[in-house]
């Protein structure tokens, strides 16, 4: 299989997390990653458009030639695909729950931090938008102050010891408001204790840019 991604852009970030987090507890799913550079708009190449009509990023391309190009449908792919130790969790709540926080985090937090990106200092040159941007800080505290409550009570992960695909995502968020300079979390200091603990694992070291 091949993974066509780019470093520090949020969504491709959450799926190399998860393989990361794979590899490093000892499982080698034999997916080659293939940089497709956003900067150089090589997402929108004909040969890139083959693969994802819509231009985006991460793509997996499966052994049968077909790809997969949602990011969290790639995720739950490779966890279905590979079920020992899986990430997500082996009963249905456990999956559920996982699945939950993941769309909270990603719908609430991680998605308006990549769009107040593009709207304060994108990457790709974007006109700002300051409406925009005052729109998203009115909005984040309520997702992000969910997040400080719910790590109050000292566990080291969002959903408690073990890794999800949660941490992936909100991680890939964070990294994007790195670097897009914006400062995010500086109100919230459980999370930032999060941030930190996260980012000195071994699969964070391995993908994390910024
Ligand atoms: N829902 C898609 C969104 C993919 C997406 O928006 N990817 C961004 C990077 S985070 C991208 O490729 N942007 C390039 C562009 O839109 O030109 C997913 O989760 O995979």
């Amino acid at each position: 299989m091949k993974l066509y991604t780019v470093p520090a852009a949020p969504n491709p970030t959450k799926v190399m997390l998860y393989i990361a987090e794979r590899e490093a507890a000892g499982l080698d799913m034999g997916i080659e990653q293939v940089r497709v550079n956003t900067l150089k708009g090589e997402q929108n190449s004909p040969e890139h458009l083959r693969r994802n009509p819509f231009g985006a990023l991460p793509v997996l391309e499966l052994d049968d030639g077909r790809y997969l190009t949602e990011s969290l449908s790639i995720i739950h792919f490779l966890d279905e695909t590979f079920p020992e130790n899986s990430m997500l969790g082996i009963d249905p709540l456990e999956r559920s729950f996982a699945r939950d926080l993941e769309r909270i985090v990603e719908l609430r937090i991680a998605t308006p931090i990549a769009r107040y990106v593009h709207v304060t200092n994108s990457p790709f040159g974007l006109p700002a938008d300051p409406k925009a941007a005052a729109e998203i800080e009115a909005s984040l505290p309520k997702a992000l102050g969910y997040i400080e409550e719910m790590l109050s009570d000292g566990r080291s992960l969002l959903l408690g010891e073990r890794v999800s695909i949660a941490d992936c995502t909100l991680q890939s968020g964070l990294q994007f408001a790195r670097f897009g300079k914006a400062e995010v979390i500086g109100d919230y200091p459980n999370i930032q204790a999060w941030d930190q603990a996260y980012r000195a694992r071994p699969a964070a070291l391995a993908v994390l840019k910024f």
